[in-house]
């Protein structure tokens, strides 16, 4: 039991960056470098981010069509999402994730659970592919009658030049439903990020705005960036409609097309995963006059802090005094479980390397069960999501970003409305009340150490130094971390548990924390290169990488 140990802050973690670069090639321990800050919240720090990694460095990053298909558009249950390429990329994008979602009832349509792909092989490859993916297409169409059918490219899908978007275009003529093309090969930018990027545009463009619904409720909100991980979505809406909350839209957990196409009837954009959605929140905005807030339901105190912010934007004396009324309702189940958890889990040490927000979110639950975030960083978010969103004018276009076009956007004149007026508007604006959000690092202690896009030679040296009570980041680190006898938590699946928002959510949260914590198992088991020798090689050269 090391408990505090580190209670008079963080040590200086110099020595220990600088031993992960010395291992390095000496060009690429200096792009790396720039990737690794030692935080100092006082001051304005930059992260190298949103830039190529590395060949070879074993990253944790996925591609541009995970970002596009897997991400945003696999949620959406009523959208048959056909996969144009080889199978493993259609293969690893199903079932890999626990997006969920509820149908309304048992006449709606349900997509989630299968996995469509084009299952290319050689000769579609030399031959090209279209063909066999307007087939797919078709069947697809037999098959199921949806309304909306999207594919997705792949990375050889772009090499060999076969036109998904012309597909979509030509097989929307052909069966008379909204065939949808997203040219997100894999390649396209340099993480999933370029993905998300994509597949926002062509929502926006092509949904956005084309559904009058009824409008029912007084307060009607669009819920950006939440996927529905384990159930997340459902306490969101729980809490919600507890408080008589009309969610229009959620982009795109336990979602449905239609909730994309009236999402421009909402009066507030509360924005979860910045990273991923920004972008559609600044739209909403332009074209429809919608302002956004950012929130953010990881964490019993984060999501009560939330709900106020909401309350506060309608400023309605009701919605005021419920919104209290439900906090206090659920705080006592939550502040409960927190004490019993807390005895166990005070003064130990995490370490998140996840995504584009969870490594940031978490860390308020972390807090919450007094626990110290010794390091930290995300997969692929830019330096906005680090730094806060005012480096943002200072952020280098760079050829890859410049790949993914940015959509122009204007008001509509029919469909702008006002949502406040102009004098408390200006007041929220004053007081920073809207699109403000400071990043990660501003929250995180001093001599935290940040690092984007980790390494696996990183993760390990990380590791060995800090011995954390816990490793948060995916499946593919799992393993690696549980043989180096630490507690592995996995925050993009949440390891089959959750869900962890709202305040139901930090109660499961606090129960898996604490017995994770608590568990020496993996402390127990030696693995194999402590018992055996090691091989130590070393290959590389002195490349000059972009
Ligand atoms: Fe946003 Fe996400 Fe995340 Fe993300 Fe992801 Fe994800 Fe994630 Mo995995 S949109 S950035 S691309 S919160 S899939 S639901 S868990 S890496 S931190």
């Amino acid at each position: 039991m090391k408990t505090d140990k580190f209670k008079d802050g963080l040590p200086d973690p110099s020595a220990l960056r600088d031993e992960m670069l010395e291992k390095y090639p000496t060009k690429v321990a200096k792009k790396r470098a720039k990737s690794m800050v030692i935080n100092d919240p006082a001051e304005q720090q930059e992260v190298q981010a949103n830039v190529r990694t590395i060949p070879g460095i074993i990253t944790q990053r996925g591609c541009t069509y995970a970002g596009c298909k897997g991400v945003i558009l696999g949620p959406t249950r009523n959208v048959v999402n056909i996969t144009h390429g080889p199978i493993g990329c259609g293969f690893y994008s199903w079932l890999t994730r626990r997006n969920q979602t509820h149908t309304d009832s048992d006449m709606e349509e349900n997509y989630i659970q299968y996995c469509f792909s084009t299952d290319m092989q050689d000769s579609n490859i030399v031959f090209g592919g279209e063909n066999k993916l307007k087939d797919a297409i078709r069947e697809a169409y037999d098959l199921f009658k949806p309304e909306y059918i999207a594919v997705f490219a792949t990375c050889p899908v772009g090499l060999i030049g076969d036109d998904v978007m012309r597909v979509a275009q030509d097989m929307t003529q052909e069966l008379g439903i909204e065939v949808i093309g997203f040219a997100c090969e894999g390649y396209k930018g340099v993480s999933q990020s370029a993905g998300h990027h994509i597949a926002n545009n062509n929502i926006f463009s092509q949904f956005v705005g084309t559904l009058e619904p009824k409008r029912e409720g007084k307060y009607r909100i669009n819920m950006l960036g939440e996927y529905n991980i384990g159930g997340d979505a459902f306490e969101i809406e729980r809490i919600l409609d507890k408080l008589d909350i009309t969610l229009v839209s959620t982009f795109s957990g336990n979602s449905t097309v239609e909730q994309f196409r009236s999402a421009h009837t909402a009066d507030l954009s509360c924005v979860m995963c910045h990273r991923s959605i920004n972008y559609i929140a600044d739209m909403l905005e332009i074209k429809y006059g919608i302002p956004w807030i950012k929130v953010n339901f990881i964490g019993a105190e984060s999501t009560a802090k939330s709900l106020r912010k909401i309350a506060q934007y309608f400023d309605d004396p009701e919605l005021t005094a419920k919104v209290e009324e439900v906090i206090a309702e659920e705080m006592p189940e939550v502040e409960a479980a927190r004490a019993k958890a807390f005895a166990k889990t005070e003064g130990k040490l995490a370490m998140l390397f996840v995504g584009g927000s969870r490594a940031h979110h978490y860390q308020d639950l972390f807090r919450e069960l007094g626990m110290k975030t010794v390091s930290a960083g995300y997969e692929f978010a830019h330096r906005d999501d680090y730094e806060g969103r005012d480096v943002i004018p200072t952020i280098k276009i760079d050829a890859d970003s410049r790949n993914i076009p940015e959509l122009d956007i204007e008001k509509d004149e029919e469909l702008y409305r006002e949502r406040l007026d102009a004098e408390r508007k200006a007041k929220l604006e004053s007081e920073g009340f809207f699109r403000e959000y400071d990043g990660m690092m501003v929250e995180m202690d001093k001599n935290a150490l940040v690092i984007d896009d980790i390494s696996h030679w990183e993760s390990e040296k990380l590791i060995e130094f800090y011995k954390p009570d816990v490793f948060c980041a995916g499946i593919k680190e799992k393993y690696i971390v549980q043989k180096m006898g630490i507690p592995m938590k996995q925050l993009h699946s949440y390891d089959y548990g959750g869900p962890y928002a709202g305040f139901k959510g930090a109660i499961n949260f606090y129960q898996d924390i604490e017995v994770m914590v608590s568990a020496n198992v993996w402390k127990m088991i030696s693995a194999p290169w402590e018992k055996e020798p090691e091989l130590v090689g070393r290959v590389g050269t002195e490349v000059e990488y972009a």
